[in-house]
C-alpha cells in the first residue's frame, strides 16, 4: 500500500496504514477510576480522563478503517504468583496489589477495576494484551501477533505517558517498530511528566518514536477510509 504521511514531531512520518495498528494501553478502571490502582499510590485520577475523549475518537475512525486495534491491561493472576515481591512491596500505597478495594481487588485480572473503562471498552475481535509489567512486550505474546499481522507501525494511546507509553514504546522502537504517540490521547498524574515523557520519545531525531495527536490521524483516516490491517 502506498505511504501516508503523518504530520508529527520531530518530522512528519510516511505511514503504511495497512502495516499499522492502533495500540490503547492500560485505558483500565484500576488507573482512571476512584477506588483503583492509580488513587491507591497517592494520584489524582481525574487527571488522565483528558485522554479519554480524544482516544475514543481515533478508536472509533480506526475500527471504521479496519485498523488492527490492540487493547493492553496492566494486573496479575488472583494468586500473585506473577507479581515480583518488589512491586507488590513497593511503596506505601493505601491498599496494596491484590488488597479488595471498592472495584474488587487491586490490579488482579477479572476484578471489576482491572477492566477496560466503558468508553475504549473493546468489541468483539480485538486483542485484548494481559500484561503483568509496565511494558507491553515483557511476558507477553504482543510481539508475535504484531508479527503475525505483518505490523511495522504502532499508533500509540494510553496511561500513563512516563510509565507504561513511554515503557512500551522504548520496547517496541528496540523491536524494529515505528511508534507514533498521540500526545492528546495519553495522559500522567504528573502533568510535567506527560511533556517531558513526550519530549524524551521525539529527541535526537525521534529517538524513541514521533509525537502526533489525534487531529493528524483522524485526518489521514477520513481521507482513506479503508486501510484494512494486513
Ligand atoms: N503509576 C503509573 O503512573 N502507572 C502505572 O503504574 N501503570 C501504567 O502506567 N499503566
Amino acid at each position: 500500500m502506498a505511504k501516508t504521511i503523518i504530520q508529527a514531531e520531530p518530522e512528519a512520518l510516511p505511514v503504511d496504514l495497512s502495516r499499522t495498528a492502533l495500540i490503547i494501553i492500560d485505558m483500565q478502571r484500576d488507573f482512571l477510576e476512584p477506588g483503583g490502582f492509580g488513587e491507591t499510590l497517592g494520584n489524582d485520577v481525574s487527571l488522565l480522563h483528558r485522554a479519554v475523549g480524544p482516544t475514543k475518537k481515533v478508536l472509533a475512525a480506526a475500527r471504521e478503517a479496519g485498523m488492527l486495534v490492540i487493547h493492553t491491561r496492566e494486573g496479575h493472576r488472583p494468586d500473585l504468583t506473577d507479581a515480583p515481591i518488589a512491586k507488590v512491596e513497593r511503596g506505601k500505597p493505601s491498599l496494596r496489589i491484590g488488597a479488595p478495594g471498592p472495584m474488587g481487588r487491586i490490579l488482579i485480572r477479572g476484578e471489576a477495576g482491572h477492566d477496560i473503562i466503558p468508553d475504549l471498552y473493546p468489541i468483539p475481535g480485538e486483542p485484548v494484551i494481559d500484561k503483568p509489567g509496565k511494558g507491553a512486550f515483557y511476558a507477553t505474546d504482543l510481539d508475535a501477533l504484531l508479527r503475525n499481522f505483518g505490523i511495522q507501525y504502532l499508533l500509540v494511546c494510553g496511561v500513563t505517558t512516563e510509565v507504561c507509553v513511554n515503557t512500551s514504546v522504548r520496547e517496541a522502537n528496540d523491536r524494529g517498530y515505528r511508534c507514533i504517540v498521540l500526545a492528546d490521547c495519553c495522559a500522567s498524574y504528573f502533568p510535567e511528566f506527560h511533556e517531558v515523557g513526550l519530549a524524551m520519545i521525539k529527541a535526537q531525531g525521534a529517538i524513541f518514536g514521533w509525537v502526533s495527536s489525534s487531529r493528524a490521524v483522524l485526518d489521514v483516516l477520513a481521507r482513506q477510509p479503508a486501510v484494512r490491517s494486513a
